[in-house]
């Protein structure tokens, strides 16, 4: 068994909000922000995830503008300075267009790739794409999230946003899917997509999670947004047991050194299963 090196990849959340549900408001500058950036490169982050409109349950939506204006300028320094890939954490065309025309690797969009432009933005730039499923929109999301079957449902709606993203040119090798932890969904709903990631693997493409923090931490622990780092790591040790291809989160040190820590773990089994082949 061989497990590639740096598996799950790590992704770095970096919001230039005021009001994203962690770290909202921490970097109100772009000195700050890559500040932050670097940080989390030295840290080991694969990806750096650029957000300029929080998500989180409630979140009134901004212009265009403005996120172009939170995002650009940190995108901007960043594309001509790190190692990393850089990602952009939008659902708006327009913002997505400018941060392509600026190199950026991968387009992370939270209403699943539904905009026929930005589909035809992901063909044209040939990145890559999240496409993450969201029931609803943030403002009410979390209202009364209902499925007939949580896993299929989502399943099936991925399924369909990834054929459709094919049927207009899109590569197979650009998508990465996401079950959208969060987004429109109870504590048993994100339980329940969290016990059956096989039924995400078998779509074939490389599957995302994105439970940093998260409320249903809160939930299960009973702890604030600021006391949920071990609480995220240990779902963390659990997604790379599921072979999770990429962790969406905003501690990234503490989940390189699992990722770390884990390989290792692995490696000593691989060795065993060897001398037992000879
Ligand atoms: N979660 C958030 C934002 N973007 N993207 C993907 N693909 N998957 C996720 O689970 C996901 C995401 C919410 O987290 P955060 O960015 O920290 O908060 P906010 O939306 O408040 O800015």
């Amino acid at each position: 068994m061989n497990r590639k090196l740096n598996k799950p990849l790590i992704m770095g959340v970096l919001n230039l909000t005021p009001d994203s549900f962690y770290d909202g408001g921490r970097y109100n500058s772009p000195e700050e922000a890559l500040r932050r950036a670097r940080v989390m490169i030295d840290e080991g982050a694969d990806i750096i995830d650029l957000g300029g409109e929080s998500t989180r349950p409630g979140a009134d939506p901004v212009s265009a503008d403005e996120e172009k204006r939170r995002i650009l300028p940190v995108l901007e320094s960043l594309v001509q300075s790190t190692p990393v890939k850089l990602s952009v954490d939008t659902s708006k065309p327009e913002v997505a267009r400018a941060a392509l025309d600026l190199d950026v690797d991968v387009l992370n969009v939270v209403t699943g790739l539904e905009s026929p432009k930005l589909m035809r933005l992901v063909r044209d730039y040939d990145c890559e794409v999240v496409i993450m499923h969201m029931q609803g929109s943030p403002r009410t999301m979390q209202e009364n999230p209902k499925y007939d079957n949580v896993v299929r449902d989502v399943r099936d709606y991925l399924a369909n946003r990834a054929e459709q993203a094919r049927s207009v040119g899109v590569g197979s090798d650009q998508i990465i899917l996401d079950p959208g932890i969060g987004f429109g969904k109870t504590l048993e709903h994100n339980r329940k997509l969290l016990t059956n990631l096989d039924t995400f693997k078998e779509l074939g493409y490389p599957v995302m999670i994105g439970h940093s923090r998260k409320s249903f931490l809160g939930e299960v622990l009973g702890r604030s947004v600021e006391n949920r780092e071990t609480g995220t790591l240990a779902v963390s040790c659990y997604l790379m047991q599921q072979s999770v291809d990429l962790l969406r989160v905003h501690d990234v040190g503490a989940n390189v050194e699992a990722r770390t820590l884990y390989q290792w773990l692995y490696a000593s089994q691989d060795e065993k299963s060897g001398d037992q082949n000879h």
